[in-house]
Protein backbone atom coordinates (compact mmCIF):
# COMPACT_ATOMS: atom_id res chain seq x y z
CA UNK A 1 0.00 0.00 0.00
CA UNK A 2 1.35 3.67 -0.88
CA UNK A 3 2.12 5.20 1.96
CA UNK A 4 0.07 8.52 2.92
CA UNK A 5 1.08 11.57 4.64
CA UNK A 6 -1.21 13.05 7.49
CA UNK A 7 -2.09 15.75 4.90
CA UNK A 8 -2.99 13.73 1.96
CA UNK A 9 -5.13 11.50 4.49
CA UNK A 10 -6.60 14.90 5.84
CA UNK A 11 -7.36 15.93 1.79
CA UNK A 12 -9.00 12.07 0.89
CA UNK A 13 -11.30 12.37 3.95
CA UNK A 14 -12.39 15.85 2.90
CA UNK A 15 -13.14 14.69 -0.55
CA UNK A 16 -14.45 11.26 -0.03
CA UNK A 17 -15.89 10.68 3.35
CA UNK A 18 -19.37 12.54 4.92
CA UNK A 19 -18.53 12.26 8.28
CA UNK A 20 -21.84 11.33 11.27
CA UNK A 21 -22.95 14.47 13.24
CA UNK A 22 -20.45 17.07 11.72
CA UNK A 23 -20.80 20.50 9.84
CA UNK A 24 -18.86 18.67 6.84
CA UNK A 25 -17.87 22.08 5.04
CA UNK A 26 -16.50 23.33 8.17
CA UNK A 27 -14.47 20.18 8.98
CA UNK A 28 -13.39 19.79 5.56
CA UNK A 29 -11.46 23.57 5.93
CA UNK A 30 -10.27 22.30 9.12
CA UNK A 31 -8.99 19.12 8.70
CA UNK A 32 -10.21 16.09 10.87
CA UNK A 33 -8.28 13.87 13.56
CA UNK A 34 -6.44 11.00 12.77
CA UNK A 35 -5.94 8.79 15.16
CA UNK A 36 -4.11 5.85 15.03
CA UNK A 37 -3.79 3.67 18.26
CA UNK A 38 -5.04 2.95 21.77
CA UNK A 39 -3.94 1.67 25.06
CA UNK A 40 -5.67 1.60 28.53
CA UNK A 41 -7.50 4.94 28.60
CA UNK A 42 -4.96 6.86 26.25
CA UNK A 43 -4.84 7.11 22.33
CA UNK A 44 -2.64 8.64 20.42
CA UNK A 45 -3.09 10.55 17.21
CA UNK A 46 -1.18 10.70 13.92
CA UNK A 47 1.03 13.74 15.07
CA UNK A 48 2.32 11.76 18.30
CA UNK A 49 -0.12 13.35 21.11
CA UNK A 50 -1.13 11.38 23.54
CA UNK A 51 -5.14 12.19 24.79
CA UNK A 52 -6.58 10.49 27.96
CA UNK A 53 -9.83 9.82 26.36
CA UNK A 54 -12.92 11.09 29.13
CA UNK A 55 -15.28 9.56 26.79
CA UNK A 56 -14.67 5.96 26.11
CA UNK A 57 -14.82 6.41 22.27
CA UNK A 58 -18.52 7.45 22.01
CA UNK A 59 -19.71 5.76 25.55
CA UNK A 60 -18.66 2.24 24.39
CA UNK A 61 -14.39 1.16 25.22
CA UNK A 62 -15.57 -0.13 28.58
CA UNK A 63 -12.62 -2.40 28.66
CA UNK A 64 -10.08 0.24 27.58
CA UNK A 65 -8.33 0.02 24.38
CA UNK A 66 -5.59 -2.37 23.19
CA UNK A 67 -7.01 -5.83 24.72
CA UNK A 68 -5.25 -8.34 22.49
CA UNK A 69 -7.97 -11.62 23.52
CA UNK A 70 -10.37 -9.38 21.55
CA UNK A 71 -9.02 -9.60 18.30
CA UNK A 72 -7.36 -13.01 19.02
CA UNK A 73 -11.03 -13.63 19.76
CA UNK A 74 -12.25 -12.65 16.64
CA UNK A 75 -9.41 -13.96 14.48
CA UNK A 76 -9.74 -17.44 15.86
CA UNK A 77 -13.74 -17.19 15.14
CA UNK A 78 -13.15 -15.75 11.54
CA UNK A 79 -10.37 -18.11 10.38
CA UNK A 80 -12.53 -21.36 11.66
CA UNK A 81 -16.08 -19.69 10.60
CA UNK A 82 -16.35 -16.23 9.35
CA UNK A 83 -20.12 -15.80 8.91
CA UNK A 84 -23.23 -18.01 8.69
CA UNK A 85 -26.64 -16.64 9.76
CA UNK A 86 -29.49 -16.85 11.99
CA UNK A 87 -32.41 -17.50 9.31
CA UNK A 88 -33.31 -20.61 7.71
CA UNK A 89 -32.89 -22.67 10.96
CA UNK A 90 -29.52 -21.93 11.61
CA UNK A 91 -27.40 -20.21 14.41
CA UNK A 92 -23.48 -20.99 15.36
CA UNK A 93 -22.28 -21.76 18.57
CA UNK A 94 -21.23 -18.32 19.72
CA UNK A 95 -24.23 -17.01 18.93
CA UNK A 96 -26.35 -19.06 21.22
CA UNK A 97 -23.01 -18.80 23.98
CA UNK A 98 -24.13 -15.10 24.03
CA UNK A 99 -27.37 -15.16 24.25
CA UNK A 100 -27.75 -17.87 27.10
CA UNK A 101 -24.90 -15.47 28.56
CA UNK A 102 -27.27 -11.75 27.96
CA UNK A 103 -29.93 -14.00 29.28
CA UNK A 104 -27.76 -14.59 32.75
CA UNK A 105 -26.56 -11.00 32.98
CA UNK A 106 -29.49 -8.99 32.38
CA UNK A 107 -32.17 -8.49 35.00
CA UNK A 108 -35.23 -10.36 35.82
CA UNK A 109 -36.89 -12.25 32.85
CA UNK A 110 -35.23 -10.84 30.39
CA UNK A 111 -34.64 -14.09 29.04
CA UNK A 112 -34.53 -13.41 24.85
CA UNK A 113 -32.24 -11.43 22.90
CA UNK A 114 -32.66 -10.32 19.34
CA UNK A 115 -29.62 -9.30 17.63
CA UNK A 116 -28.84 -6.05 15.75
CA UNK A 117 -25.92 -4.37 14.92
CA UNK A 118 -26.30 -1.47 16.53
CA UNK A 119 -28.43 0.70 18.47
CA UNK A 120 -30.18 2.20 16.21
CA UNK A 121 -30.67 -0.92 14.56
CA UNK A 122 -31.92 -2.80 17.80
CA UNK A 123 -34.32 -0.20 18.68
CA UNK A 124 -36.28 -0.03 14.93
CA UNK A 125 -36.29 -3.84 15.92
CA UNK A 126 -38.13 -2.74 18.75
CA UNK A 127 -40.85 -0.42 17.51
CA UNK A 128 -41.81 -3.21 15.25
CA UNK A 129 -42.22 -5.84 17.37
CA UNK A 130 -43.95 -3.90 20.31
CA UNK A 131 -46.22 -3.07 17.73
CA UNK A 132 -46.54 -7.05 16.38
CA UNK A 133 -47.02 -7.87 20.05
CA UNK A 134 -49.85 -6.03 20.70
CA UNK A 135 -51.52 -6.31 17.19
CA UNK A 136 -51.10 -10.46 17.22
CA UNK A 137 -53.32 -10.20 20.46
CA UNK A 138 -55.88 -8.40 18.97
CA UNK A 139 -55.12 -4.74 19.59
CA UNK A 140 -53.45 -3.22 16.37
CA UNK A 141 -54.49 0.11 17.67
CA UNK A 142 -52.40 -0.14 20.73
CA UNK A 143 -49.74 1.52 18.61
CA UNK A 144 -48.35 4.56 20.10
CA UNK A 145 -44.52 4.63 21.22
CA UNK A 146 -43.75 7.63 23.62
CA UNK A 147 -40.59 8.71 24.04
CA UNK A 148 -38.83 12.04 25.25
CA UNK A 149 -37.72 15.39 24.13
CA UNK A 150 -34.35 15.20 23.71
CA UNK A 151 -33.66 11.52 24.19
CA UNK A 152 -31.19 10.29 21.50
CA UNK A 153 -32.14 6.53 20.76
CA UNK A 154 -30.16 6.20 17.02
CA UNK A 155 -30.11 7.82 13.64
CA UNK A 156 -32.50 5.56 11.87
CA UNK A 157 -35.72 6.16 11.04
CA UNK A 158 -37.59 4.27 13.83
CA UNK A 159 -34.37 6.08 15.91
CA UNK A 160 -34.26 9.50 15.42
CA UNK A 161 -38.36 9.37 15.34
CA UNK A 162 -38.45 7.50 19.05
CA UNK A 163 -35.59 10.32 20.27
CA UNK A 164 -36.70 13.51 20.71
CA UNK A 165 -33.65 15.87 18.90
CA UNK A 166 -35.51 18.43 17.13
CA UNK A 167 -32.50 19.05 14.82
CA UNK A 168 -32.68 15.19 13.51
CA UNK A 169 -36.54 15.42 13.12
CA UNK A 170 -36.07 18.31 11.25
CA UNK A 171 -33.73 16.03 8.55
CA UNK A 172 -35.83 13.35 6.49
CA UNK A 173 -39.72 14.32 7.44
CA UNK A 174 -39.67 12.59 11.28
CA UNK A 175 -41.06 11.20 13.66
CA UNK A 176 -43.19 9.37 11.54
CA UNK A 177 -46.46 8.46 12.59
CA UNK A 178 -47.67 7.38 16.01
CA UNK A 179 -45.07 8.41 18.21
CA UNK A 180 -44.90 10.66 20.88
CA UNK A 181 -42.82 12.70 23.78
CA UNK A 182 -43.15 13.89 27.03
CA UNK A 183 -40.47 16.40 29.01
CA UNK A 184 -38.01 14.49 30.43
CA UNK A 185 -36.85 14.87 33.63
CA UNK A 186 -33.89 17.62 33.80
CA UNK A 187 -34.19 19.45 37.58
CA UNK A 188 -30.95 22.11 36.75
CA UNK A 189 -33.25 23.71 33.75
CA UNK A 190 -36.94 22.19 34.92
CA UNK A 191 -37.19 21.84 38.82
CA UNK A 192 -37.51 24.94 39.88
CA UNK A 193 -38.05 25.17 43.97
CA UNK A 194 -38.93 21.68 43.99
CA UNK A 195 -36.81 18.86 45.88
CA UNK A 196 -35.14 16.89 42.98
CA UNK A 197 -37.15 13.78 44.63
CA UNK A 198 -40.25 15.53 44.74
CA UNK A 199 -39.94 16.71 41.20
CA UNK A 200 -38.92 12.97 40.01
CA UNK A 201 -42.23 12.19 40.84
CA UNK A 202 -43.74 15.01 39.13
CA UNK A 203 -41.71 14.69 35.67
CA UNK A 204 -42.82 10.97 35.87
CA UNK A 205 -46.40 11.89 35.72
CA UNK A 206 -46.19 13.67 33.11
CA UNK A 207 -46.09 9.82 31.42
CA UNK A 208 -49.17 9.18 32.91
CA UNK A 209 -50.92 12.75 31.78
CA UNK A 210 -49.55 11.68 28.13
CA UNK A 211 -51.54 8.27 28.57
CA UNK A 212 -54.64 9.36 29.43
CA UNK A 213 -54.99 11.45 26.73
CA UNK A 214 -53.85 9.79 24.14
CA UNK A 215 -56.12 6.97 25.36
CA UNK A 216 -54.10 3.60 27.03
CA UNK A 217 -55.77 1.37 24.42
CA UNK A 218 -53.82 3.10 22.11
CA UNK A 219 -50.26 3.23 23.98
CA UNK A 220 -48.25 0.54 23.17
CA UNK A 221 -44.83 1.37 24.60
CA UNK A 222 -42.91 3.69 26.84
CA UNK A 223 -39.20 4.03 25.72
CA UNK A 224 -35.81 6.34 27.95
CA UNK A 225 -32.40 6.00 28.58
CA UNK A 226 -32.24 5.04 32.12
CA UNK A 227 -29.86 8.40 32.09
CA UNK A 228 -29.80 10.37 29.16
CA UNK A 229 -26.32 10.18 27.33
CA UNK A 230 -26.25 12.67 24.10
CA UNK A 231 -28.14 15.17 25.57
CA UNK A 232 -25.81 16.24 28.46
CA UNK A 233 -26.37 12.95 31.08
CA UNK A 234 -28.90 14.08 32.50
CA UNK A 235 -30.08 11.81 35.78
CA UNK A 236 -32.99 11.72 37.18
CA UNK A 237 -34.06 11.66 40.11
CA UNK A 238 -34.26 8.26 42.25
CA UNK A 239 -38.03 8.34 42.28
CA UNK A 240 -38.50 8.87 38.79
CA UNK A 241 -38.33 5.71 36.97
CA UNK A 242 -40.09 3.90 39.41
CA UNK A 243 -43.34 5.85 39.17
CA UNK A 244 -42.62 5.37 35.44
CA UNK A 245 -42.66 1.47 35.71
CA UNK A 246 -45.90 2.08 38.36
CA UNK A 247 -47.41 3.95 36.03
CA UNK A 248 -46.69 1.49 32.90
CA UNK A 249 -47.81 -1.59 34.73
CA UNK A 250 -51.30 0.62 35.37
CA UNK A 251 -52.00 0.90 31.95
CA UNK A 252 -50.63 -2.54 30.72
CA UNK A 253 -47.84 -0.13 28.62
CA UNK A 254 -44.65 -1.81 27.61
CA UNK A 255 -41.47 -0.60 29.78
CA UNK A 256 -38.40 -0.14 27.31
CA UNK A 257 -34.94 0.76 28.70
CA UNK A 258 -33.12 1.85 26.19
CA UNK A 259 -29.29 0.58 27.81
CA UNK A 260 -27.08 1.36 25.17
CA UNK A 261 -25.14 3.34 27.05
CA UNK A 262 -25.84 2.83 30.38
CA UNK A 263 -25.50 -1.45 30.36
CA UNK A 264 -22.47 -3.15 30.82
CA UNK A 265 -21.15 -1.44 33.78
CA UNK A 266 -21.49 2.56 33.21
CA UNK A 267 -23.07 2.94 36.23
CA UNK A 268 -21.69 0.68 38.71
CA UNK A 269 -23.65 -2.25 38.25
CA UNK A 270 -23.86 -4.37 35.03
CA UNK A 271 -27.32 -2.17 34.00
CA UNK A 272 -28.74 0.71 35.23
CA UNK A 273 -32.17 -0.44 35.45
CA UNK A 274 -30.81 -1.88 38.34
CA UNK A 275 -29.76 0.64 39.70
CA UNK A 276 -32.90 2.27 39.61
CA UNK A 277 -34.56 -0.40 40.48
CA UNK A 278 -37.06 -1.14 37.92
CA UNK A 279 -37.76 -4.08 35.62
CA UNK A 280 -38.05 -3.39 32.03
CA UNK A 281 -40.02 -5.43 29.67
CA UNK A 282 -37.59 -4.86 27.15
CA UNK A 283 -33.94 -3.41 26.72
CA UNK A 284 -32.02 -2.20 23.90
CA UNK A 285 -28.23 -2.95 24.33
CA UNK A 286 -25.40 -2.21 22.02
CA UNK A 287 -21.73 -0.22 22.82
CA UNK A 288 -20.42 -1.78 26.07
CA UNK A 289 -21.94 -5.51 24.97
CA UNK A 290 -18.44 -5.43 23.09
CA UNK A 291 -16.36 -2.03 24.48
CA UNK A 292 -16.63 -0.85 20.82
CA UNK A 293 -14.16 -3.61 19.29
CA UNK A 294 -16.61 -4.56 16.29
CA UNK A 295 -20.59 -3.57 16.17
CA UNK A 296 -22.92 -5.38 17.52
CA UNK A 297 -26.43 -4.39 19.09
CA UNK A 298 -29.74 -6.74 20.68
CA UNK A 299 -33.08 -6.27 21.86
CA UNK A 300 -33.63 -8.04 25.49
CA UNK A 301 -37.28 -9.33 25.71
CA UNK A 302 -38.92 -10.65 28.77
CA UNK A 303 -40.80 -14.13 29.02
CA UNK A 304 -43.83 -12.19 28.17
CA UNK A 305 -43.53 -10.09 25.08
CA UNK A 306 -41.13 -13.17 24.20
CA UNK A 307 -43.27 -15.94 24.61
CA UNK A 308 -46.04 -13.71 22.52
CA UNK A 309 -43.61 -13.43 19.43
CA UNK A 310 -42.59 -17.04 19.69
CA UNK A 311 -45.91 -19.05 19.93
CA UNK A 312 -48.62 -16.16 18.57
CA UNK A 313 -46.75 -14.49 15.83
CA UNK A 314 -46.13 -16.81 13.43
CA UNK A 315 -43.29 -16.49 10.90
CA UNK A 316 -41.27 -13.19 12.65
CA UNK A 317 -40.70 -11.11 9.03
CA UNK A 318 -37.76 -9.41 10.80
CA UNK A 319 -34.39 -9.64 10.51
CA UNK A 320 -30.97 -8.40 9.78
CA UNK A 321 -28.14 -10.10 7.31
CA UNK A 322 -25.79 -10.07 10.50
CA UNK A 323 -28.01 -10.78 13.20
CA UNK A 324 -26.19 -12.89 15.62
CA UNK A 325 -22.88 -12.70 13.59
CA UNK A 326 -20.63 -15.12 14.83
CA UNK A 327 -17.42 -13.08 14.77
CA UNK A 328 -19.35 -10.85 16.99
CA UNK A 329 -20.91 -12.85 19.58
CA UNK A 330 -17.23 -14.40 20.13
CA UNK A 331 -15.56 -10.62 20.65
CA UNK A 332 -18.66 -9.85 22.93
CA UNK A 333 -18.29 -13.23 24.57
CA UNK A 334 -15.00 -12.44 25.52
CA UNK A 335 -15.38 -8.50 26.38
CA UNK A 336 -17.89 -10.01 28.53
CA UNK A 337 -15.35 -12.60 30.07
CA UNK A 338 -13.20 -9.98 30.79
CA UNK A 339 -15.72 -7.74 32.62
CA UNK A 340 -16.46 -10.04 34.89
CA UNK A 341 -13.39 -11.83 35.70
CA UNK A 342 -11.28 -9.17 36.46
CA UNK A 343 -14.24 -7.60 38.13
CA UNK A 344 -14.00 -4.12 36.36
CA UNK A 345 -17.68 -3.03 37.48
CA UNK A 346 -17.51 -4.17 40.79
CA UNK A 347 -14.56 -1.91 40.61
CA UNK A 348 -15.99 0.86 39.52
CA UNK A 349 -18.57 0.36 42.15
CA UNK A 350 -16.42 0.18 45.17
CA UNK A 351 -13.08 1.57 44.20
CA UNK A 352 -12.50 3.81 41.36
CA UNK A 353 -16.26 5.28 40.46
CA UNK A 354 -16.58 6.71 44.05
CA UNK A 355 -13.61 7.90 43.83
CA UNK A 356 -14.02 9.84 40.25
CA UNK A 357 -17.50 11.03 41.67
CA UNK A 358 -15.34 12.73 45.10
CA UNK A 359 -12.93 14.43 42.97
CA UNK A 360 -15.67 15.08 40.32
CA UNK A 361 -18.25 16.59 42.66
CA UNK A 362 -15.26 19.14 44.06
CA UNK A 363 -14.89 20.54 40.65
CA UNK A 364 -18.45 22.18 41.43
CA UNK A 365 -16.48 24.65 43.49
CA UNK A 366 -14.96 26.16 40.09
CA UNK A 367 -16.95 29.50 39.72
CA UNK A 368 -17.81 27.61 36.02
CA UNK A 369 -19.58 25.08 37.13
CA UNK A 370 -23.38 25.51 38.22
CA UNK A 371 -23.88 21.76 38.50
CA UNK A 372 -22.10 18.24 38.99
CA UNK A 373 -23.47 15.28 37.64
CA UNK A 374 -22.37 11.80 38.74
CA UNK A 375 -23.41 8.35 38.67
CA UNK A 376 -20.62 5.58 38.43
CA UNK A 377 -18.33 6.42 35.28
CA UNK A 378 -20.99 8.51 33.38
CA UNK A 379 -20.85 12.60 34.79
CA UNK A 380 -21.23 15.67 33.25
CA UNK A 381 -20.18 19.63 34.65
CA UNK A 382 -23.08 22.35 33.54
CA UNK A 383 -21.34 25.55 32.76
CA UNK A 384 -22.94 28.66 33.40
CA UNK A 385 -22.68 32.35 33.29
CA UNK A 386 -23.11 33.24 36.53
CA UNK A 387 -23.40 30.85 40.28
CA UNK A 388 -25.79 30.16 41.82
CA UNK A 389 -28.54 30.68 39.41
CA UNK A 390 -29.94 27.79 37.59
CA UNK A 391 -29.56 29.68 33.90
CA UNK A 392 -27.52 28.45 30.65
CA UNK A 393 -25.52 30.94 28.88
CA UNK A 394 -27.37 32.86 26.34
CA UNK A 395 -25.64 31.93 23.27
CA UNK A 396 -25.46 27.70 23.91
CA UNK A 397 -22.76 25.94 23.15
CA UNK A 398 -19.64 27.94 22.54
CA UNK A 399 -18.21 28.05 26.05
CA UNK A 400 -18.98 24.09 26.02
CA UNK A 401 -17.05 24.12 22.81
CA UNK A 402 -14.33 26.65 23.64
CA UNK A 403 -13.71 24.37 26.94
CA UNK A 404 -13.57 20.94 24.88
CA UNK A 405 -10.90 22.51 22.51
CA UNK A 406 -9.66 23.57 25.05
CA UNK A 407 -9.06 20.34 27.28
CA UNK A 408 -8.27 18.84 24.22
CA UNK A 409 -4.92 21.01 23.80
CA UNK A 410 -3.96 19.91 27.35
CA UNK A 411 -4.41 16.27 26.41
CA UNK A 412 -8.17 14.88 27.47
CA UNK A 413 -10.72 14.22 24.55
CA UNK A 414 -14.05 15.24 26.81
CA UNK A 415 -17.39 15.83 24.35
CA UNK A 416 -19.39 18.87 25.06
CA UNK A 417 -23.41 18.77 24.09
CA UNK A 418 -23.89 22.44 24.62
CA UNK A 419 -22.15 23.71 27.59
CA UNK A 420 -22.26 20.44 29.38
CA UNK A 421 -18.94 19.11 29.57
CA UNK A 422 -19.45 14.97 29.58
CA UNK A 423 -17.46 11.97 30.83
CA UNK A 424 -17.65 8.84 30.59
CA UNK A 425 -14.16 6.90 30.33
CA UNK A 426 -13.25 3.36 29.81
CA UNK A 427 -14.47 1.80 33.34
CA UNK A 428 -11.00 0.48 33.95
CA UNK A 429 -9.29 4.19 34.58
CA UNK A 430 -7.22 3.69 37.97
CA UNK A 431 -6.98 6.48 40.58
CA UNK A 432 -3.92 7.60 39.17
CA UNK A 433 -5.70 8.15 35.69
CA UNK A 434 -8.63 9.82 37.55
CA UNK A 435 -6.28 12.50 39.23
CA UNK A 436 -4.94 13.39 35.48
CA UNK A 437 -7.91 13.49 34.42
CA UNK A 438 -9.66 15.89 36.92
CA UNK A 439 -6.70 17.67 36.91
CA UNK A 440 -6.45 18.51 33.30
CA UNK A 441 -9.87 19.57 33.11
CA UNK A 442 -9.44 21.66 36.20
CA UNK A 443 -6.92 23.73 34.23
CA UNK A 444 -9.05 23.51 31.16
CA UNK A 445 -12.04 25.12 32.86
CA UNK A 446 -9.28 27.64 34.61
CA UNK A 447 -7.99 28.34 30.62
CA UNK A 448 -11.92 28.77 29.74
CA UNK A 449 -12.53 31.23 33.00
CA UNK A 450 -9.40 33.46 31.83
CA UNK A 451 -10.48 33.39 28.27
CA UNK A 452 -13.93 34.61 29.49
CA UNK A 453 -12.35 36.78 31.93
CA UNK A 454 -13.80 35.10 34.66
CA UNK A 455 -12.18 33.89 38.14
CA UNK A 456 -10.45 30.94 38.50
CA UNK A 457 -9.90 28.77 41.59
N1 LIG B 1 -29.60 4.57 22.18
C1 LIG B 1 -28.82 5.32 22.95
C2 LIG B 1 -29.22 5.61 24.36
C3 LIG B 1 -27.61 5.82 22.45
O1 LIG B 1 -26.85 6.61 23.21
C4 LIG B 1 -28.12 4.72 20.37
C5 LIG B 1 -29.29 4.25 20.92
C6 LIG B 1 -27.82 4.35 18.97
O2 LIG B 1 -26.79 3.43 18.91
P1 LIG B 1 -25.90 3.30 17.57
O3 LIG B 1 -25.07 2.10 17.86
O4 LIG B 1 -26.83 3.06 16.45
O5 LIG B 1 -25.16 4.59 17.41
C7 LIG B 1 -27.25 5.50 21.13
C8 LIG B 1 -25.98 6.00 20.53
C9 LIG B 1 -23.50 11.55 21.16
C10 LIG B 1 -23.82 10.29 20.46
O6 LIG B 1 -23.41 12.55 20.48
C11 LIG B 1 -24.40 9.26 21.15
C12 LIG B 1 -24.72 8.09 20.48
C13 LIG B 1 -24.44 7.97 19.13
C14 LIG B 1 -23.86 9.02 18.44
C15 LIG B 1 -23.54 10.19 19.10
O7 LIG B 1 -23.35 11.55 22.39
N2 LIG B 1 -25.37 7.10 21.16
Amino acid sequence: MKQLDHTQLQQLDAAHHLHPFNDNAALARQGTRILTRGEGVYVWDDQGNKLLDAFAGLWCVNIGYGRRELGEAASKQMTQLAYYNSFFQCTTEPTIRLAAKLAELTPGDLNHVFFANSGSEANDTILRLVRHFWAVQGHPGKNIVIGRHNGYHGSTVAGASLGGMKAMHGQGGLPIPDIHHIEPPFWFADGGDMEPEEYGLVAARRLEEKILELGPDRVAAFIGEPIMGAIGVWIPPMSYWPEIQRICRKYDVLLIADEVICGFGRTGHWFASEYFGIQPDIMTIAKGLTSGYIPLGGVMFGDRVAHVLKNQGGELAHGYTYSGHPVCAAVALENIRILEEERIIENCRTDTGPYLAERWRALGDHPLVGEVRITGMVGALELVPSKPERRFFAERGKVGAMCRDIALKNGLILRATYDSMLLSPPLVITREQVDELVDKIHRSLDETADALGKGRT
